[in-house]
């Protein structure tokens, strides 16, 4: 999997990129993470790559010329036909089985993400250049890259052997069901921290018994706090 990321801001995605289960699915070739820097393409003297919204208000809105220019320069660099996926508050939301979805898709090919900061894009990049909007959650944010290294960690961990050796029967099925995922609260040692003991179950070694008592506990998510 490979995912071409353009942004203003391409440091941002460093400790995410380096650390960990990423860091390692890079390393090892699992996927890929080219970024590309906008500010690069912009032609004029400065650099610039915002500008005040037409029609007035807040904020600053990024400007056609750069944006044209690096998403094309990016769909070129192969003869693949790369979506544009563009992370914005106004996309379709996602979850685990749109990142399943994708996951299976893009599984040997290219994403193109696409960052938007301040204000937003002008809506001419979204008409023209742009194949799918997605977004994390109904909130704003001052920027894409947080969402697009979401994404980007939700579809890495499906990818076989990111998460390290899955059994083979699973590996088949590419990835978990979400129930499987949020099912049983976790423990590890010591077997009692501070009094508080572990389910005398998961100490008995019986599997099957562990198997049901898993079962047992597996809730629906917690949501609307
Ligand atoms: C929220 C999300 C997102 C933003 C989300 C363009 C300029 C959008 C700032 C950007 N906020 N992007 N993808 N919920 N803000 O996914």
């Amino acid at each position: 999997m490979r995912f071409d990321v353009l942004t203003l801001f391409p440091e941002m995605f460093n400790n995410f990129l380096s650390t960990s289960i990423i860091g390692r699915a890079i390393e090892s070739n699992k996927i890929e993470v080219n970024l590309f820097n906008i500010r690069d393409f912009a032609t004029n003297k400065h650099k610039k790559v915002d500008d005040v919204p037409f029609g007035g208000g807040a904020g600053m809105v990024m400007m056609c010329q750069p944006l044209f220019d690096s998403i094309e320069y990016v769909k070129n660099l192969k003869k693949d036909k790369a979506p544009v996926i563009f992370l914005t508050p106004k996309g379709e939301t996602l979850d685990q089985i749109m990142t399943e979805g994708l996951a299976q898709t893009y599984r040997n090919k290219r994403i193109i993400l696409l960052c938007g900061h301040y204000e937003g894009i002008d809506e001419r990049v979204r008409e023209n250049l742009v194949d799918r909007e997605i977004s994390i959650g109904n909130f704003v944010l001052t920027g894409g890259e947080l969402p697009a290294q979401i994404l980007i960690d939700a579809m890495s961990r499906l990818i076989p052997g990111v998460l390290g050796e899955q059994k083979s029967s699973e590996e088949e099925s590419f990835s978990a069901p979400l129930n499987r995922e949020l099912e049983y609260p976790h423990y590890t040692r010591p077997a009692v921290f501070r009094d508080k003991p572990v389910p005398e179950v998961l100490l008995s070694g019986h599997h099957a018994e562990i198997d049901a008592w898993r079962k047992s506990q597996t809730k629906p998510v917690r949501k609307k706090i």
